[in-house]
C-alpha cells in the first residue's frame, strides 16, 4: 500500500482543525431564539446577509440550524414582502444604532411580532435556499423545508420590483449605504459631499469593541443616522424615500445578488412543480435586470460594472470588490467577463496582494485596514471564487479560494483582513466573525 506524501496528510489536518474551530466560532454565536449573531458585542442582533451566508456554512454539520437560520429571518418579513436589514429579537446595549432610533412601529407594514431596522441589505436568501439544497444530504427532508419557505422569498422579490425600480428598467434602488453592506466604501464619499446633517450625540458602541482606525468616522455616522431621519419621518414609505433620500444608488453587488437570486427560485420552483405563473414573472424581471444592469452598469472606461447614483443621474466611477459580483449572477457575456477579470487582476491581483481587495488598491481612497475602504472580505471572496468558476476562471478562482484560507488560517476568524502580504496582525474588525468561520466551512469542502 503506497503512503500519501506529507504535505497531504498535514493538508487534511489542517482542514480537520479549520473546519473544527470553525464550527466552535458558529455555534459559540449561536442564540436561543434560533439565530446565529455576527459577532459577539459588536453585532448582537441578527442581520439579513449575514444569516444568508452563515446558513451555508451550518447546512454541512446542523441542518436544523441552517434552517432556523432562515426561518427566524423570513419570519421578520414586513406585510409587503419587505425583510429588514437587522431583527431585534433580543435586547442588547452593545450596539448602537439600536431598535428604538430604527423605529420600525412607525411604518403600517411593519412586523407586529419583531423590531427592527427600516432598511434593507444584499437579498440573497434565494441562492442559500438552493446552496442549502445542494448541501443537504436528506434532499427529500430539505426540499421540503425549502417548500415551506420559498413563497416568502419570492414576495421579496416582488416588493423589490414594485416599489424599488424607479426608472422601470429591472433594477432597483438602495437609500442608505447600510443597505449596501459595504457600509463606509469610497463609493459614498461623493454623496457625503452633497449633505450637511447635523452633528448629532450619541454613543457609539463599535468603537469600544474595535479599534476606531478600523471603523466609520464620527461624520459619516451622522450622514447614516441622517439618512434614517429623513426615512422615519416618512414612516418608511419608498415612494417618498425615493423622492427625498439624499442617498439613491443603484449598486451592483445589490443587483447582482437579486439577479442571481432570481435564478435560484427560478430554478427551484421548476423543481417543485406548479408554480409556472411565478416561473414566468421572474423570467421577466430576470431577462429586464440583466438587459438593465449591463446597459447602465458598464463603465467602458474603467472595463467593470459600477455604481449609479439616482439623484445626480450619472455613474460613480470606481472599482471596488462589488464590480466583479456580476460573474456570480452569469451577467456579463463571456466578452465581457474578461475584460472584467483583467480589470480585476490587473488593479486587484499583483503577487504582494492577497485577493480581493473591497476597493481599487490604485486609488487614493484605497485604505487597507479601514472596515470597506481596502481590506479583503470573506463574503466577498466567497462570491467572486463561485462567479470565477462560473466562467471557468478556475486558477484566478482557486487563489481567491487559497487566499482566504490562507488569511483566516494566520490571523484568525477575523470580519476583514488587509490585503498586503506581509503584514503583521492584518485581522480587523470582530473577531469569531460567523461569516468568515461559515464560507471557510463551504470553501473546504468545495
Ligand atoms: C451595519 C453585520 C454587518 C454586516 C455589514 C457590515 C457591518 C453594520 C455596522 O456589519 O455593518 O449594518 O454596524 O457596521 O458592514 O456588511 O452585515 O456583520
Amino acid at each position: 500500500m503506497s503512503v500519501p506524501p506529507v504535505c497531504l496528510i498535514q493538508h487534511f489536518f489542517m482542514k480537520e482543525r479549520l473546519i473544527s474551530q470553525a464550527i466552535n466560532v458558529l455555534d459559540e454565536n449561536f442564540q436561543p431564539g434560533g439565530f446565529t449573531i455576527p459577532c459577539k458585542g459588536l453585532y448582537p442582533f441578527q442581520w439579513k446577509w449575514d444569516s444568508g451566508f452563515i446558513a451555508i456554512g451550518q447546512a454541512y454539520y446542523d441542518v436544523s440550524k441552517a434552517k432556523q437560520e432562515i426561518a427566524t429571518l423570513l419570519d421578520a418579513q414586513w406585510d409587503n414582502g419587505f425583510i429588514p436589514h437587522i431583527v431585534f429579537h433580543n435586547e442588547s446595549d452593545t450596539y448602537f444604532p439600536g431598535a428604538d432610533v430604527h423605529r420600525s412601529d412607525l411604518s403600517p407594514v411593519s412586523s407586529k411580532k419583531y423590531k427592527s431596522t427600516g432598511m434593507t441589505q444584499p437579498p440573497v436568501t434565494g441562492f442559500v435556499l438552493e446552496e442549502m439544497y445542494r448541501i443537504a444530504k436528506d434532499k427529500e427532508d430539505m426540499f421540503g423545508y425549502i417548500k415551506s419557505q420559498i413563497d416568502k422569498v419570492y414576495d421579496n422579490h416582488k416588493y423589490f420590483y414594485e416599489n424599488r425600480d424607479v426608472n422601470d428598467e429591472g433594477l432597483v434602488f438602495i437609500y442608505h449605504n447600510w443597505e449596501s453592506g459595504t457600509d463606509n466604501s469610497p463609493i459614498w464619499d461623493d454623496i457625503w459631499e452633497t449633505m450637511n446633517p447635523p452633528e448629532y450625540t450619541f454613543e457609539r458602541r463599535d468603537t469600544t469593541h474595535v479599534d476606531a482606525s478600523q471603523r466609520p468616522s464620527k461624520r459619516e455616522y451622522d450622514h447614516y443616522l441622517y439618512i434614517i431621519e429623513i426615512a422615519k419621518e416618512n414612516n418608511y414609505n419608498d415612494a417618498k424615500i425615493a423622492e427625498l433620500s439624499p442617498f439613491l444608488v443603484i449598486d451592483p453587488l445589490f443587483n447582482a445578488m437579486l439577479i442571481k437570486s432570481n435564478q435560484a427560485l427560478i430554478n427551484l420552483y421548476t423543481l417543485i412543480g406548479d408554480n409556472d405563473d411565478k416561473i414566468a414573472q421572474l423570467v421577466k424581471w430576470q431577462v429586464k435586470s440583466i438587459k438593465g444592469f449591463n446597459k447602465k452598469l458598464w463603465d467602458k472606461e474603467l472595463g467593470a460594472y459600477v455604481h449609479y447614483d439616482l439623484r445626480k443621474n450619472k455613474p460613480i466611477s470606481f472599482v471596488t470588490s462589488s464590480s466583479f459580483s456580476p460573474l456570480y449572477a452569469n451577467i456579463p457575456s463571456k466578452e465581457r467577463a474578461d475584460i472584467l477579470v483583467n480589470t480585476m487582476m490587473t488593479k486587484f491581483g499583483g503577487e504582494d496582494k492577497y485577493l480581493c481587495a473591497s476597493f481599487d488598491p490604485e486609488s487614493d481612497r484605497f485604505d487597507p485596514k479601514k472596515y470597506w475602504r481596502g481590506p479583503v472580505w470573506i463574503n466577498m471572496n466567497w462570491i467572486l471564487f463561485n462567479g470565477l468558476k462560473n466562467y471557468e476562471y478556475n486558477n484566478i478562482a482557486e487563489r481567491v479560494k487559497e487566499d482566504s484560507i490562507e488569511l483566516i488560517e494566520k490571523y484568525g476568524f477575523y470580519e476583514y483582513f488587509n490585503c498586503k502580504k506581509g503584514t503583521e496582525n492584518a485581522g480587523y474588525g470582530g473577531d469569531n466573525f460567523s461569516w468568515s468561520a461559515a464560507l471557510l466551512i463551504d470553501f473546504l469542502n468545495n
